[in-house]
């Protein structure tokens, strides 16, 4: 087992990953920027190296400066958290190098899945199903009509380096077709520097559900169900549970059984998740993440298992501590971002935190770095807190939501918490009723 990991990140992930280090009795290395010196992951790690300026450029996302931090204290592992440098193919490589194990999986699955038209084709041949398109890149504008008239419109162009959200056009009939390719092939070369395309079926109203899967080094490969994901706003999801409201147990094994024998195929190694849109029975392959995510607590609250822990493990070459026969699901879990922003115009609210009371008791979990008297800065995102609820089941886990809502207190600056406190008493949230689109029409019809 490692002695020392080095925490490549900030915040809430930072303190989270340290906990999974402690508890396993590895020393931890926090890196910071000089706005974080006083950072609660800072305090907590055994030890820190100031790393550079605020802006994440210059420091969490500096590679030369990571790497002289892991020789100087002499880590023997680096975890990258969500975000910052957690997909960077070449920061894997960069480490492996030096020596320095990447808690993560291997460079070449990154880069596979970091290319969006590769992904879905190595999905599509592990036999995931995936959204009607093109079966690739499109090379030109003749073939993207033809794939458009066998799939019928509306249809979505995406660029092959986007992703979550980046660089997608519709095109609702055949005359929008010629210009939302030329629009997404401009916009995809000047943001990502590669103008490939591919296109795809738009569905209109569905849910986005996402399946986290785990393997080790050993043969192991599991799934650990899935989480709905579908309330977000632009592109930033807002709310998450676990399981969905729209999957039963059958419809769980179904795809829990597809994408574990995907992820064995693939030969993955360490934890990620397979991102679905869910529409009418049907799941639809987008994208796959090769980090952990900042939802993952909802998945521990249902599965007890601690992932980060398992993510440590594999990438010591252990064996992963469970088996597929071993995973059970338990109940209902839901986590809110609580977030340092306006709850209606989500205007980013940096400033200090006045009065700080976390929510406790039975199936509640806080993660935050944040405590009276912090500073938020104004460099990096606005997310302070995750409120983490578990009950036996969802309505058990929503009557324990909102006593947990009404006990957090943050004073001295605008959360998102106010929003949460609506939305948990909204028909539609309640009866598990909702699609992609659902809050960004609540947030427009509530203005
Ligand atoms: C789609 C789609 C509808 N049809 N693909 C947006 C982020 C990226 N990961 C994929 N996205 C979408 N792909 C087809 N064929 C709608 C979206 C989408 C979306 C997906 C998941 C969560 C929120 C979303 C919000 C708007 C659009």
């Amino acid at each position: 087992m490692f002695e020392k990991v080095l925490i490549a990140n900030r915040g809430e992930i930072a303190l989270r990953i340290h906990r999974a280090c402690r508890e396993m009795g590895i020393k931890t290395v926090a890196v910071h920027s000089t706005a974080d010196a006083d950072a609660m992951h800072v305090r907590l790690a055994n030890e820190s190296v100031c790393i550079g300026p605020p802006p994440a450029s210059e420091s969490y996302l500096n590679i030369p400066a990571i790497i002289s931090a892991c020789e100087i204290t002499g880590a023997d592992a680096v975890h990258p958290g969500y975000g910052f440098l957690s997909e960077n193919a070449r920061f894997a490589d960069i480490l492996d190098a030096h020596g320095i194990t990447f808690i993560g999986p291997t460079a070449d699955h990154i880069r596979l899945m970091g290319d969006k038209i590769q992904a879905k084709v190595t999905a599509r041949s592990l036999g995931i199903p995936c959204v009607p398109g093109s079966a690739g890149a499109i090379r030109t504008d003749e073939e993207a009509y033809e794939v458009a008239k066998e799939t019928g419109y509306p249809v979505l162009v995406k660029a092959a380096a986007g992703g979550g959200g980046r660089g997608m056009k519709v095109a609702r009939s055949e005359d929008e077709l010629s210009g939302a390719l030329s629009t997404a092939r401009a916009e995809a070369k000047a943001a990502f520097g590669d103008d490939a395309l591919y296109m795809e079926k738009y569905l209109g109203q569905p849910r986005h559900i996402e399946m986290q899967i785990i393997a080790d080094s050993h043969g192991n490969v599991a799934h650990l169900g899935e989480r709905d994901c579908s309330l977000q706003r632009r592109h930033q999801k807002v709310l998450e549970e676990c399981p969905s409201p729209a999957l039963n147990a059958v419809q769980r094994q179904k795809i829990g059984d597809i994408v574990r024998d995907a992820i064995a195929k693939l030969g993955y190694l360490g934890v990620g998740t397979i991102e679905f849109l869910y529409e009418d029975g049907e799941f639809y392959f987008i994208e796959m993440n090769t980090r952990l995510q900042v939802e993952h607590p909802i998945t521990e609250a249902v599965t007890g298992i601690d992932i980060v822990r398992e993510q440590i493990r594999i990438a010591a070459g252990l064996e992963m501590s469970f088996t597929q026969d071993d995973v059970t699901f338990s109940g209902h879990a839901i986590e809110c971002r609580i977030n340092a922003e306006d709850p209606r115009t989500f205007t980013p609210s940096p400033g200090t935190i006045k009065g700080f009371h976390t929510p406790g008791g039975l199936g509640v979990r806080v993660d935050s770095a944040a405590y009276s008297g912090y500073r938020i800065p104004p460099y990096y995102d606005s997310l302070i807190g995750k409120l983490v609820v578990h009950g036996r089941n969802r309505n058990e886990c929503l009557m324990r939501l909102r006593r947990s809502l009404h006990e957090f207190v943050i004073d001295g600056i605008k959360t998102t918490i106010p929003l949460f406190q609506d939305l948990v008493n909204e028909p539609d949230f309640v009866n598990g009723d909702y699609h992609i689109h659902w809050l960004e029409n609540y947030l427009r019809n509530k203005a």
